[in-house]
């Protein structure tokens, strides 16, 4: 089996290359898809210098946009999205994959949440991590423990056939709210978290919470 990593990245040029070397590093089958997504800081003049990748420029769209446009790009058969920062460990691919092996699943969500020794950055993503994450499950009659979670990984046609519509940060609530429509099992795993500071560049923000909550409404009663 093949792995495809799907790099969304906007203005990263304090961890692209580190991120990036990170992946590498990983010992598993993998293609390394990077969407730059309309980079105004040092990120191309990075991602140039690189070898071993796969490298979308496109006009700025947001998270969203920019993993539809790597999707189209994809050769392996399976999926996983990992951010241009290091808040993530991409060692725990390895793990995930053999998961979806061995449980024989077709989705695979990496939970902070299950990792035992949970680093919390800042209470209020906590708390709507939390909020987001409850709302999944009251409205889909889910049982999950991260729904925010970026390590979502997901067989490359099953993730083609969900004809996802989004842009920016609604990209997790619009993939959990489609499986879940569709009866397909989320696995979770526990892996860890390191969190970033804004000041270390986290863009996300409330706005992108209230958007997911409302993404996750929307595909529950509109079709
Ligand atoms: N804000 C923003 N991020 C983008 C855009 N395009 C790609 N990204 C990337 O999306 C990723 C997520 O951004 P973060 O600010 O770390 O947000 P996060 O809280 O980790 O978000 P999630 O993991 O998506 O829940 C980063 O790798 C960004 O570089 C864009 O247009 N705007
Ligand atoms: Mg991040």
């Amino acid at each position: 089996m093949k792995l495809s990593v799907i790099i969304p990245v906007y203005n990263e040029e304090r961890t692209i290359a580190e991120l990036i070397s990170r992946v590498k590093a990983v010992k598993l089958n993998m293609e390394i898809i990077v969407v730059n997504d309309g980079s105004v800081d040092g990120t191309s003049r990075i991602l140039d210098t690189l070898d071993g990748i796969t490298v979308i420029n496109k006009k700025n769209g947001g998270k969203g946009s920019a993993i539809r446009e790597g999707i189209t790009a994809v050769t392996g058969d399976v999926i996983v999205i990992q951010d241009a920062d290091l808040e993530y460990d991409p060692n725990d691919f390895v793990m995930m994959l053999d998961v979806m092996n061995k449980q024989a699943a077709d989705v695979v969500y990496g939970s902070r949440v299950l990792h035992e020794g949970y680093e919390i950055s800042y209470r209020r993503y906590y708390l709507g991590g939390k909020l987001v994450t409850w709302t999944a499950n009251l409205l889909y009659g889910l049982n999950i423990t991260d729904e925010p979670t970026c390590y979502k990984m997901i067989k490359t046609d099953l993730l083609r056939s969900l004809n996802l519509q989004c842009s920016r940060f609604e990209f997790c609530p619009e993939v959990t709210a489609k499986l879940a429509r569709r009866k397909i099992k989320i696995v979770e795993v526990p892996i860890s978290y390191f969190p970033r500071t804004i000041e270390d560049g986290k863009k996300i923000n409330a706005l992108d919470g209230f958007e997911a909550i409302w993404t996750l409404i929307k595909y529950r009663f509109v079709r």
